[in-house]
């Protein structure tokens, strides 16, 4: 629990039989997590007896990619603030407190992996990698004049409730480009958003994605064609702020003009 909000962990499973337990065990052991909702994408055999071996809820998607077990994770989890992450070991579950702590004036918090001080030795993060992600990123910060944005595949995010049942409802990705859809479709509806640096370590097994270097461009060209196709169809801005946005303090310009002169 978080400021007296229920906190749900959503962790998609697809090959990470030797990690997944240490990492539902790490959620739980941060006193803030009230439940973990793992999401079987066919993973591999013996993967459900070690979520089985913890308090975490196993749930199954059998349509196979990285979006369609996160709009399963969006649609289970029931806390009020939901938590993504990996199990492959990545991530560090202690590292839920910094996203946590803006969400009680965000709608969302995406981590950022690119920050130099944060990457483990081995990570797999490279300078194409990083870079990549970096620009990318910058691609939609000037395409739709957001905050400061520095990587697009940090898969570790919270979203409170009502936005993550919007991003369910309108997830179309299926693949492992769909974080960037999840992102777009936060800032396209008006969500207050902040990103903020979280540790990145070295994978626990074998790296489908992004450690194949001709999947990771091909992911990388599939985020940009996602993010085209948003700015295309998508409003300067939304019409006015949808019924997630919670109240919120004026904001640059409005403050100043609430100034006494
Ligand atoms: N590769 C893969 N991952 C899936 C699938 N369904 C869900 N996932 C989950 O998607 C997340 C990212 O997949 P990874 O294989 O860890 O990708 P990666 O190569 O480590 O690259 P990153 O995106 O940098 O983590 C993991 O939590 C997987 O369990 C799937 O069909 N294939
Ligand atoms: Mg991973």
């Amino acid at each position: 629990m978080w400021n007296g909000k229920d906190v749900s962990v959503v962790l998609m499973t697809y090959a990470e039989r030797d990690s997944i337990r240490e990492v539902i065990d790490g959620f739980f052991s941060t006193g803030v997590v009230d439940e973990v909702v793992v999401v079987d994408n066919n993973a591999v055999p013996g993967t459900a007896e070690e979520v089985a071996r913890t308090r975490a809820r196993l749930v199954h998607e059998s349509l196979q990619g990285y979006g369609h077990a996160t709009r399963r994770g969006l649609e289970t989890a029931t806390g009020e603030l939901v938590v993504i992450s990996e199990p492959d070991g990545t991530f560090l579950p202690s590292d839920i407190v910094k996203l946590l702590v803006y969400s009680g004036e965000c709608d969302v918090v995406f981590g950022t992996r690119t920050t130099r001080e944060l990457i483990w030795a081995d990570a797999n993060m490279d300078w194409v990698l990083r870079w990549g992600n970096w620009a990318v990123a910058k691609l939609i910060e000037v395409l739709f004049n957001t905050n400061h944005l520095s990587d697009v595949g940090c898969t570790y995010r919270v979203l409170r409730r009502p936005l993550a049942q919007h991003v369910a409802r309108n997830m179309r990705v299926g693949g492992s480009h769909a974080g960037v859809e999840v992102m777009l479709l936060a800032i396209t509806a008006g969500a207050r958003s902040v990103e903020v640096p979280l540790n990145y370590l070295p994978r626990v097994g074998a790296s489908s994605v992004t450690g194949k270097r001709l999947v990771a461009i091909k992911v990388g060209l599939q985020m940009i064609g996602v993010i085209l196709r948003f700015r295309w169809a998508a409003p300067r801005r939304p019409a006015r702020p949808p019924a997630f946005v919670a109240e919120r303090p004026p904001r640059g310009d409005e403050a100043r003009e609430q100034l006494p002169l």
